[in-house]
């Protein structure tokens, strides 16, 4: 399988991150995407690719103009108004409040644009996260020129990042931007499985009014976990979107036996749907030595489910997303794949 990576990852690459009540080191830090391609390269699981450039157009087909206009000159206007901090915002517009009028100050676009002040931006966050969409990207055009699969080391991560908003350590919806060029390359259906531990807020709120993009996704249940206000099992999508959304939330301490069960109704989901590609937002913050995180899968637990996604026998983009487990998330994201490969291959 190929990989493809790009080293701009690296610009993001915050000095705090608000927490649990505390400013820790970053969970999600550079260190992440380098332990997954040391261990892409440690089993040789193939080629890997630098990216292409795809410009804004990609982009824009998923997010709002004025969001990407606010991110791309995000952090000088920070600069200008505070120095050399890592950009947060304080406040949200929650219930009775306003939501029609875009702030003039950079605070007040901060404020408006983003859902958590978990999300530093940086200096280097713009090239970051646009490098990220774009290994999405060459990775999509690998599959539609014919891949079978390819891994996309994507990093920041981007399914709690919607059409007009980031949080969760997510700017850019990598894996929204390359399922919508899948559309645009002329996919009648794509279906997104979201196997993060935390749900895809923004992937699903991208993709709910349409039938053309299945949204799935297994998830710490909203009721105890982050993002708590998306996920729950009765959000099935809208208009003609109705019925292309599919949530399977789980209760803290979910092991594999009881994920297995529910990733097989999940597969089956995507079966009936009889996709042209699969999308898989890869997340191994599941991982029972996940530092944020309440589910116990343990190491081999990726290689089960790397077998069952070869069973759709789809031509399949992986699109990495959490996990926060440094010492074990690239054994934990390669077994997916390797697993995937070899089912594939001894087919
Ligand atoms: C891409 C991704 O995985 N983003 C995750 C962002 C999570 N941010 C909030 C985490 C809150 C952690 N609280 C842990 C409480 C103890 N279980
Ligand atoms: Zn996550």
């Amino acid at each position: 399988m190929l990989t493809v990576y790009s080293d701009n990852h690296r610009l993001q690459n915050a000095r705090f991150e608000l927490i649990d009540g505390k400013l820790l080191p970053p969970f999600e830090n550079p260190l992440r995407a380098d332990r997954v391609l040391a261990q892409v390269q440690q089993v040789g699981l193939g080629a890997v690719l630098p990216i292409q450039t795809f410009g804004l157009d990609p982009i824009l087909r998923v997010h709002d103009p004025g969001y990407v206009a606010f991110l791309q000159t995000a952090w000088s206007d920070w600069v200008t108004a505070h120095g050399e901090y890592d950009a947060l915002p304080l406040n949200w517009a929650v219930r009775t409040m306003r939501h029609d009028r875009v702030p003039e100050t950079i605070d007040g676009r901060l404020s408006y644009y983003s859902f958590d002040a978990g999300t530093p931006i940086t200096s280097g966050t713009w090239q970051a996260i646009t490098a990220s969409a774009n290994v999405a990207l060459t990775a999509q055009q690998q599959i539609a020129q014919g891949a079978g699969s390819a891994f996309a080391l994507c990093r920041p991560p981007g399914h709690h990042a919607a059409k007009d908003f980031y949080g969760g350590y997510c700017f850019l919806n990598n894996a929204a931007i390359a399922a919508q060029a899948f559309c645009d390359a002329g996919a009648a259906r794509v279906a997104i499985l979201d196997l993060d531990y935390h749900h895809g807020n923004g992937t699903q709120a991208i993709f709910y009014e349409r039938s053309d993009v299945l949204f799935v996704s297994l998830h710490g249940h909203p009721s105890q976990e982050y993002p708590y206000f998306l996920g729950f099992e009765d959000e099935l999508g809208q208009g003609a979107g109705a019925g292309y959304n599919q949530n399977y939330p789980l209760r803290w301490g979910t092991d594999w036996s009881q994920y297995q069960t529910v990733l097989a109704e999940a597969l089956n989901r995507i079966k009936t749907y009889s996709p042209d590609v699969l999308l898989v937002s890869l997340g191994v913050d599941t991982f029972e030595q996940d530092p944020i995180s309440e589910f116990k899968l343990k190491s081999a637990d990726y290689l089960k489910i790397g077998a069952s996604l070869a069973g759709l026998k789809k031509p399949t983009l992986f699109v990495l997303e959490g996990g926060y487990a440094i010492e074990q998330i690239g054994v934990n994201v390669v077994n997916v794949l390797t697993a995937f490969e070899e089912a594939e291959l001894s087919r």
